[in-house]
């Protein structure tokens, strides 16, 4: 027989659904948030991640670049003129503000490896491209001061329940 001391121990504890917030979306360990409508410079969109307790994207792998493309574009198109013509830009968290040619993830300080270029990138075209853009599952480096939409990436917030005792 189960005392009363015992049941409001096992009555305390509440299981919680953890899961993205709404308009996000859930991949491997993050939540991802494609701001497709709102156009903000690269600082804009880093302060307006960091307002909604996340950061712009670190996305360094094939699977995640893949994944984003997916959700970007959803017929699954392949850019007519090949690879990175296309003017889907979006801002991640890179930059080589610091020191011109070291690129890294802002976020971290950490410096930022792989290589998902564009062709003939990272370009400093005009000696001034210093942010990184997700383009058509690519990186391409472009003028921070640019207005355009960004990926918002925070730590997925659970495997689905939280025990709070
Ligand atoms: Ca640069
Ligand atoms: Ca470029």
């Amino acid at each position: 027989m189960i005392g009363l001391k015992h049941a409001i121990f096992f009555l305390s504890f509440v299981y919680v659904h953890a899961d993205c917030p709404d308009g996000w979306h859930h991949y491997s360990a993050s939540c991802y948030y494609i701001s497709k409508n709102v156009h903000l410079s690269w600082p804009e969109a880093s302060s307006d991640c960091k307002a909604l307790s996340a950061n712009l994207a670190v996305v360094d792998d094939r699977d995640t670049l893949n994944f984003l493309f997916t959700k970007i574009n959803p017929s699954h198109q392949k850019p007519q003129n090949g690879v990175c013509q296309t003017n889907a830009d979006y801002w991640i968290d890179g930059t080589d503000q610091v020191v011109e040619g070291h690129w890294i993830w802002a976020t971290f300080s950490n410096p930022i490896e792989g290589n998902f270029w564009c062709p003939g990138n990272p370009s400093n075209s005009g000696g001034h491209e210093d942010c990184l853009e997700f383009k058509d599952g690519h990186w391409n480096d472009d003028v921070c001061t640019t207005p355009q939409p960004f990926i918002c990436e925070m730590e997925y917030p659970g495997g689905g329940q939280t025990i709070i005792g």
